[in-house]
């Protein structure tokens, strides 16, 4: 069975003539997997030479990084011998097969003696299989990971190569094409001494490199293969050693394709790297799965595309690829990461979750930076602009997101119609997959993700790439899988979001959202004051949430007397605060782990009225809008059930002193109704810090969740 919810991170670390204490490479490594840490994990390991020839050390740990490190610190390693060139690899893992402990822990290895390691991210679906036929072979499997196949299928493969000299990029070819499912892997071993594998399908990967000397080019050339056909003698073991399992890559009606000429690709060397005067530079590289554990080293990345086979060694980065494919980029880029560390860091706060609430109102700006003109009332998203036209004329737009990204989609929703008069539907990726709803060639589907990385949202997109419909990004994550794979979108700039509850991206999703709505009816003179109205309200926007985080204090008194000792909270809202309420409890449920329900006021009498009694803590949303009589008559109702609701509404309102109860309130600013849940949403946040924090609950690292949920 699959726990669904994962992500583990993988860092490397190779140093090419720079010489290095083994100390050195073990701290750089655990400083880099603890960068990984926000992502959640719940074990960690280490793979580095040992002091002899052809011996690899493995250090695996339960828990923090911290305890990998006292493992570490603990054991009679010799910390002072030094390294000219070396390759080390790293994991945090967070369990998928197979309960956490040293053992399942990463990196997996062919056999005891260690001859190959491996760090895996993603899923290998046909792990059972190919684990069967390998424990056919005399191999003793030690874990019950689907990863610890992939360094047994190397062994394997290797063993029966021998007399083919394989160079480890061959080797890997040969291996992948037996692997299905997903993967971000790399991979070292005693017979390529130096000498690393980085992968990926399916699961981010990406590496930095850092040289003294100015690099010749910024690109990597990407090598393609010759193939030659050979026959297959076996249907379960091929004469190059390939096991042919069922649905092999690799097979083809008796007879397999295999790359050849492996001393010639050898021969060939990547523009990058190569030095004037023909010494060899001196390099390290940064392998990892996010850039926040390589922004302190380097801020040259290149980002591996799926089916990568990147092989470092000798200081160079080769990239190859299994197949030659038509239209497929023959270079990779190295850029420049704008990232600095200090973004990723906490800064004064306790909780990244609490720097993130706290840094909105910047991080709204940054949305709308060199976007929205106040003066002129215009609003211009670059990423948009040549598509505008086709999303005006198409016949309906589908937003597909999950989580809290689901939720910027429904605050916005009416917004989108209003102003675009085109039929909006919002869907949860793995519902509308479930469906197989019906998508057409002129649908547009908006793809709203932080991450950009979400398994879910991910496949709903290749879905409807296959159907053709013209596909939108609004993701945080630059370079990311979904704001590379669609046709065009807006980044959020929210800046990194590091707490597993995601906070800023939501408000930034929510501003580019309104921004695109506008955008989309910008050659409307019918909307034009009403966009106008919605342009005034954003270029306030920002101080109003200043205004309301100085709520701050009253919120946290309010979680710690009033609600901290209550099983459930209801959370009521309806029209643009409907959302606000699903994300408000979203929240609490995730960080506070206090049942709450997000409800649609409206829905109120249909069933939910049953549970209000004096106990029952309400947060009814009753600012001001079209629809505040409808609201006040559903909290009049809850009080005729003796309901003791707090009313989360704007500074003053009357209407509330008609009610005959005495009632708390949360005051917060008026704005335009459909940037109204911008306010509203934030003192909900801090209530669901505070009441994790006053429970003492893991802010950042919510049990069961991780930041980006990268299998379906
Ligand atoms: C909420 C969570 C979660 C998240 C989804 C979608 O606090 O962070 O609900 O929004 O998992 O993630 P992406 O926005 O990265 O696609």
């Amino acid at each position: 069975m699959y726990i669904n919810i994962y992500f583990s991170g993988i860092f490397g670390y190779v140093n090419y003539l720079v010489e290095r204490t083994r100390g050195e490479i073990v701290n750089t490594m655990l400083d880099g997997m603890q960068r990984l840490e926000y992502r959640g994990y719940d074990s960690a390991g280490i793979a580095i030479d040992g002091d002899k020839p052809n011996e690899v050390l493995l250090f695996k740990e339960v828990g923090k990084v911290a305890a990998l490190r006292k493992l570490y610190e603990n054991s009679d390693t010799d910390n002072k011998k030094v390294f000219n060139t070396h390759v080390g690899i790293a994991h945090t893992r967070w369990a998928t097969h197979g309960q956490p402990s040293p053992i399942n822990a990463h990196p997996h290895r062919s056999d005891p003696t260690n001859e190959f390691v491996v760090v895996h991210n993603g899923i290998i679906t046909n792990y059972r299989e190919i684990r069967a036929l390998l424990e056919g072979k005399h191999f003793v499997f030690e874990t019950e990971t689907d990863t610890e196949c992939i360094a047994k299928l190397a062994k394997y493969v290797y063993d029966l190569n021998k007399h083919r000299d394989l160079d480890f990029t061959e080797l890997t070819k040969l291996v992948l094409m037996e692997l299905q499912g997903a993967y971000g892997l790399l991979m070292k071993s005693v017979h390529y001494p130096n000498e690393v594998i980085a992968t990926r399908k399916g699961s981010p990967l990406l590496i930095g490199v850092k040289t003294e000397k100015k690099l010749k080019v910024d690109f990597v050339d990407v090598e393609f293969p010759e193939f030659a056909e050979i026959t297959v003698d076996s249907p379960m073991e091929t004469s190059n050693g390939l096991l042919a399992l069922p649905q092999s890559n690799g097979l083809s009606n008796g007879s397999l394709l295999v790359p050849m000429g492996d001393n010639d690709l050898r021969r060939s060397q990547s523009r990058a790297f190569v030095s004037d005067d023909g010494i060899p530079m001196q390099i390290e590289f940064f392998l990892a799965s996010d850039p926040s554990a390589v922004v302190e080293h380097t801020k040259k990345v290149l980002y591996l595309m799926d089916d990568d086979i990147a092989h470092i060694y000798d200081g160079e980065l080769h990239i190859h690829r299994i197949r030659r494919e038509d239209g497929q980029p023959t270079i990779r880029s190295i850029q420049t990461l704008e990232m600095e560390l200090n973004e990723i860091m906490k800064g004064n706060f306790d909780h990244f979750m609490q720097k993130e609430i706290f840094e909105q109102p910047d991080s709204i700006i940054n949305t709308m930076r060199g976007r929205v003109d106040f003066e002129k009332k215009t609003v211009t998203l670059g990423g948009l602009s040549s598509y505008l036209q086709t999303i005006r004329r198409c016949r309906r737009i589908i937003m597909v997101a999950c989580g809290t990204s689901y939720h910027s989609c429904m605050a916005t929703r009416a917004i989108f119609e209003e102003l675009s008069e085109i039929p909006i539907t919002v869907e949860l990726a793995s519902d509308f997959l479930d469906r197989r709803s019906p998508v057409f060639r002129d649908d547009t589907c908006v793809f709203v993700s932080q991450s950009g990385e979400t398994a879910d949202t991910m496949l709903a997109l290749q879905y409807c790439i296959e159907r053709g419909a013209l596909t939108v990004g609004i993701v945080n994550s630059v370079g990311s899988s979904i704001s590379r794979q669609t046709n065009c979108g807006v980044h959020i700039n929210a800046g990194p979001e590091i707490g597993v509850a995601s906070t800023k991206a939501y408000t930034s999703q929510y501003v580019a959202l309104v921004m695109m709505a506008l955008s989309l009816s910008d050659d409307r003179i019918s909307k034009q004051a009403r966009r106008h109205s919605i342009i005034d309200g954003l270029s306030k926007i920002s101080k109003q949430v200043e205004e309301v985080l100085a709520l701050n204090d009253r919120i946290r008194a309010m979680a710690e007397t009033d609600l901290i000792n209550q099983k459930s909270l209801l959370l009521l809202g309806r029209g643009y605060q409907h959302a606000t309420a699903l994300e408000g409890a979203l929240k609490i449920k995730e960080i506070s782990y206090m049942h709450s329900e997000g409800v649609l006021a409206g829905e109120l009498k249909h069933g939910v009225l049953a549970l209000v009694d004096e106990n029952l803590p309400i947060i009814v949303l009753a600012t001001h809008d079209s629809l505040f009589p409808k609201v006040m008559s559903a909290v009049e109702q809850v009080i005729a059930r003796s309901g003791n609701p707090i009313l989360l509404c704007n500074k003053g309102e009357n209407a509330l002193s008609k009610l005959h109860k005495t009632y708390r309130t949360l005051e917060v600013p008026a704005t335009v109704d459909c940037l109204q849940g911008l306010l509203n949403v934030i003192p909900l946040q801090l209530m669901s810090y505070w009441l994790a924090v006053k429970k003492g609950f893991d802010v950042d690292f919510p049990r069961n969740l991780a930041k980006a949920v990268t299998v379906e």
